[in-house]
């Protein structure tokens, strides 16, 4: 792995909008979740639309498809990375998306875009989501790697003709290409014989709704095998003050073998949001 400091990583994605980090995971790793996702890959059909494209197939899932999505996901500084991001407009982040894509011969290059726009919220005070991209195969300019718009996380961009010039993510399977939300950036169009194969895992601030409908991919039966980490940032968790419970309580309970009949609706606060109503409640209580 990289002797840079993930302090350094950090700065050079808030710098230019995204960084690439060479050897993040083993090159086995990746092998291995490449070969659980095979049959998905020929089983999948072609996309749909000029966004997903016509020449791309696309499945999501992942953490249900193969074990070795997992270590994507929990790559402890990706984590890190994505908590710098993201932490100081939520009090968790959750997994928005772990998606497979596989760019086939002849497809055109994709439309650029922020991956941010999914939501309509005003922009520019925080950043709303973090992206990953793990190549499955080596990414070339040819084979349709990802262009990456640097420093267009930075400044207005109203039409494409003043992006400049994309770097073009040109790595191999262990290395992780992350950008943020607000940065510009788009497939490439893949001119080879060869088929482009990747995984975007996207983190997301935890109060949104993420892209991937997390619990219809990962049920209960499903995140009861998941680490505990795993399993909060794909659903299982609150954000305060009691976002996405279940019954009033966190949903993580579903993971248990014994989820009472009637669970018990239970304040999930902010500790300054505990002390204030608290207090207030008190207050009123000691009037009675
Ligand atoms: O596959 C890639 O290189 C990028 C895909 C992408 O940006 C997207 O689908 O939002
Ligand atoms: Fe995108």
């Amino acid at each position: 792995m990289s002797d840079i400091k993930s302090i350094d990583w950090l700065e050079r994605l808030q710098k230019d909008g995204y960084c690439i980090i060479p050897d993040l995971l083993p090159q086995s790793s990746i092998a291995a979740l490449d070969a659980d996702l095979e049959r998905d890959f020929t089983e999948t059909p072609m996309g749909h639309g000029d966004f997903y494209g016509f020449r791309t197939k696309r499945f999501g899932s992942l953490l249900r498809r193969s074990r070795w999505a997992c270590d994507l996901v929990l790559q402890p500084l990706i984590l890190s990375l994505a908590r710098e991001v993201l932490g100081k407009a939520c009090d968790r982040i959750q997994l928005n998306v772990a998606q497979a894509i596989a760019i086939h011969p002849g497809e055109i290059e994709q439309f650029p875009h922020c991956d941010h726009d999914m939501w309509e919220g005003a922009k520019g005070e925080h950043e709303y989501l973090l992206n990953v991209i793990w190549p499955l195969t080596d990414f070339s300019s040819s084979n349709g790697a990802t262009r990456i718009y640097p420093g267009t996380h930075k400044r207005p961009v109203e039409s494409l003709d003043q992006l400049g010039d994309p770097m073009v993510a040109e790595s191999r399977p262990g290395d992780a290409i992350c950008f943020l939300g607000s940065t510009v950036h788009g497939a490439g169009p893949n001119s080879t014989e060869d088929v482009r194969r990747g995984v975007v895992i996207g983190y997301s601030l935890g109060w949104l709704k993420p892209y991937e409908n997390l619990w219809l991919a990962y049920p209960p039966e499903v995140a009861r095998n998941f680490p505990p980490e795993l399993a909060e940032l794909a659903g299982y968790a609150q954000h305060r003050p009691n976002l996405g419970n279940y019954e009033g309580q966190c949903p993580s309970i579903l993971l248990r073998e014994d989820v009472a009949n009637y669970p018990q609706a239970t304040d999930a606060l902010r500790p300054e949001q505990l002390a204030a109503v608290h207090e207030f409640a008190e207050a009123r209580r000691s009037k009675r």
